[in-house]
């Protein structure tokens, strides 16, 4: 059997101490490192005066985990720069957000030149080779230049853009070229590998062939992956003793009031401004049922070397304010808002607790949130989910009230039809959106990466013509 490498730019492998906050997508790429006795490798999360290439190597949890410190300027160009203020904007379709610096486009070569400097010595020619994210897009090209021949796949977490955005990055050509070093490509939904097949067949004169594409005298492999959480982990968690202490001191300070909730990562992607003006606009429109309701919204800071990000808090600072000094009343606050991080268990108390999830991202490769929610409710009493319909996970959670999350009507309406609907309605929409949600973990989702990665024959083709 293979070994498995997995790169990735922050590496979260748990420790085995009852880690609190390591999400499910660590705990199953952990998982799956210790059966292919594997190697997670990625920034260490510290910065050096001087690039030395040196590893830090230890062992987690039956991990091997291999990381490197990079330099302020790299994190500033790479990380801050063209990683979260060029590509992430863009493929989540904020071009008014987008930095076109040159210099972010040289850091972020640079950093991949050195990840792959850094890797290339560990790597033995049967490893398996996986790489994820947008920080990381020309790693495989850089390896190619080091004479790695291993098979290197490549997932995108988060959107492909329309083929009109993408052409809008300038060199947009060349990275999307380094994309044919690796020997699979795999997105989120077919949407996403739409987009991209679509661009390399109009800018690149690409052709298809099965589930091949042809390009730049390369054949590469794409397909749709979509990200699963661990649900039967989430289910047990839910019932767990911190959860149930989080979920009845939940209980006690709603004093039998409606909670709704959404958990975000502080991102301008996530629709949080846009969330509070629907539930403002539910608030407003509905006098007789407003103070049955409390709307709480955990968001843990994120990116703060990025001024967009400190922009977006302040904004959500004010926008909460003035919702409860419009509404609030002495024994009553519609909203309470949070930028603290929770341990897992006790988000799965909160999920449940709550009878309605806003879920409303203007753009989401997948969101796990969602997911997250199904999996913790109480079967016999399950809350409704509330989900945009430009998130990944609606491709796969059709029984969740969708909505435009741009439109505060909507998120209006779709509170008010969640806060009526019966037992009955709940019970049937939540059932299916659980069986997808068990079926399609994360565990399913890895396997099924691994194994197309795996079964890929004929490595780093040139084409003959
Ligand atoms: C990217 C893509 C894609 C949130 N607050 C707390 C906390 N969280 C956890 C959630 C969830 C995770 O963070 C967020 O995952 P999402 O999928 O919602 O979003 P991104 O961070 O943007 O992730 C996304 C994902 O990659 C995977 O491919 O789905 O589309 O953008 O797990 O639970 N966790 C803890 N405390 C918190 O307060 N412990």
């Amino acid at each position: 059997m293979s070994r498995l490498i997995v790169v990735s730019n922050r590496v979260n492998a748990p420790t085995g101490k009852g880690d609190e906050t390591v999400g499910g997508l660590a705990m199953a790429l952990s998982a799956a490192l210790r059966e292919y006795s594997g190697l997670w490798f990625g920034w260490s999360g510290k910065t050096t005066d001087k690039f030395t290439g040196e590893l830090n190597v230890e062992r987690c949890d039956g991990v091997t985990v291999a990381t490197l410190d990079l330099e302020e300027t790299d994190l500033n160009e790479y990380y801050n720069g063209y990683a979260n203020k060029t590509l992430w904007p863009l493929f989540h379709y904020r071009q008014d957000l987008t930095a076109y610096d040159r210099s972010y486009g040289e850091g972020y070569e640079r950093v991949n030149q050195r990840f792959a400097e850094t890797l290339a010595p560990l790597i033995e020619p049967d490893d398996l080779i996986w790489v994820h994210d947008y920080h990381l897009i020309p790693l495989a090209r850089e390896l190619r230049k080091l004479g790695v021949k291993n098979r290197i796949g490549f997932y995108l977490h988060i959107p492909w853009p329309a083929h009109q955005l993408m052409v809008t990055l300038p060199g947009h050509q060349k990275l999307v070229q380094s994309l044919f070093d690796y020997d699979l490509v795999g997105f989120q939904t077919a949407d996403y590998r739409q987009a991209f097949e679509e661009y390399v067949l109009t800018e690149a004169k690409g052709v298809m062939v099965g589930s091949d594409l042809r390009a730049f005298g390369r054949t590469v492999k794409v397909g749709a992956f979509p990200i699963g959480v661990d649900a039967a982990e989430f289910a047990e968690m839910a019932k767990s003793e911190r959860a149930w202490r989080t979920y009845n001191v939940m209980m006690a300070h709603t004093a039998f009031r409606s909670l709704i909730i959404g958990v975000d990562r502080l991102d301008y992607s996530k629709g949080l401004e846009e969330r509070l003006a629907g539930f403002e606009h539910f608030l407003a429109h509905n006098p007789d049922v407003r103070r049955e309701v409390l709307f709480l919204q955990i968001a843990p800071v994120s990116r703060e070397g990025v001024e967009a990000y400190q922009e977006i808090r302040a904004r959500l600072d004010s926008l909460s304010g003035r919702i409860n000094g419009e509404y609030a009343d002495i024994d009553w606050n519609p909203v309470r808002y949070v930028n603290k991080t929770y341990r897992r268990d006790e988000l799965a108390g909160v999920y449940r607790a709550a009878r309605v999830a806003l879920v409303t991202p203007l753009r989401d490769g997948m969101n796990l949130v969602a997911k997250e929610f199904v999996a913790a409710q109480n079967p016999d009493d399950p809350g409704v989910l509330i989900l945009s319909r430009f998130a990944g996970a609606a491709d796969q959670l059709k029984q969740a009230l969708m909505v435009n999350p741009n439109s505060p009507e909507e998120i209006a309406e779709a509170l008010k039809r969640a806060l009526a609907m019966d037992l009955s309605e709940r019970v049937a929409r939540w059932a299916e959106m659980f069986e997808n949600v068990t079926r399609e973990d994360v565990n399913a989702w890895r396997d099924a990466y691994v194994g197309a990665l795996s079964d890929v024959r004929e490595t780093h083709t040139a084409l003959a013509s």
